[in-house]
């Protein structure tokens, strides 16, 4: 089992599907480390020095400890209604979604809506955002104009892996790139 494997393992259970291995997250989203790793551990092998291993090098930087290290939770994109404690902040004027050309229809519609997960994700850059709509087959990038939205009232997040995050983004803010 690799590293990548375990990591995605670990997504699923801390922003999805926790009740797949019974734990139990808090309000904030933490889980108890020593309960994860145990529970992880009936479906595949995990020890502390491997779950530090994957919290330390994760490209995107999904997951944080606790400051003393006993809770571990994902920094962002998850689908469980949690509050991870993110930070309000004003957006640059231009923000970036990453998506498939085959949803463009459907959001120049619709604007960007958050499907799942508990918030739209865009991108501070454009070679970000092409990895992320890679995700799900041929790229196409949208322009959001977060400022225009910021001063409209709109809200929007950071979280402490560098995901901007926001509720809806109306057709009206959004701008394509071709
Ligand atoms: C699309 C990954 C049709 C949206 C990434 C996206 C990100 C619409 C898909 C994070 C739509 C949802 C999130 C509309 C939005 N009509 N399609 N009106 N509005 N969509 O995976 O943003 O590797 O839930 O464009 O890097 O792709 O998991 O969201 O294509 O940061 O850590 O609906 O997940 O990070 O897909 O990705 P997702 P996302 P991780």
């Amino acid at each position: 089992m690799s590293l990548k494997d375990t990591s995605k393992f670990l997504s699923l259970l801390l922003r999805h599907k926790p009740q797949l291995v019974g734990l139990q997250l808090d309000e904030h989203g933490w889980a108890d480390v020593e309960d994860l790793i145990r529970r992880v551990n009936r479906k595949r092998p995990l020890d502390l020095p491997t779950l530090e291993q994957i919290v330390a090098t994760d490209d995107k930087q999904r997951y944080s400890f606790s400051a003393d290290g006993k809770l571990i939770r994902a920094n962002q994109g998850h689908s469980i209604p949690v509050d991870v404690e993110l930070a309000e902040l004003e957006p640059p004027e231009i923000l970036y979604h990453g998506t498939s050309e085959r949803f463009a229809a459907s959001i120049r519609d619709q604007g960007l809506i958050r499907k799942s997960r508990l918030y739209v994700h865009l991108s501070s850059d454009i070679d970000t955002a092409t990895k992320v709509g890679k995700r799900h087959g041929t790229p196409k990038i949208f322009l959001v104009e977060s400022g225009k939205m910021f001063a409209d009232g709109h809200k929007f997040f950071k979280s402490v892996n560098g995901v901007w995050l926001t509720e809806h983004v109306p057709a009206i803010y959004l701008k394509e790139r071709f």
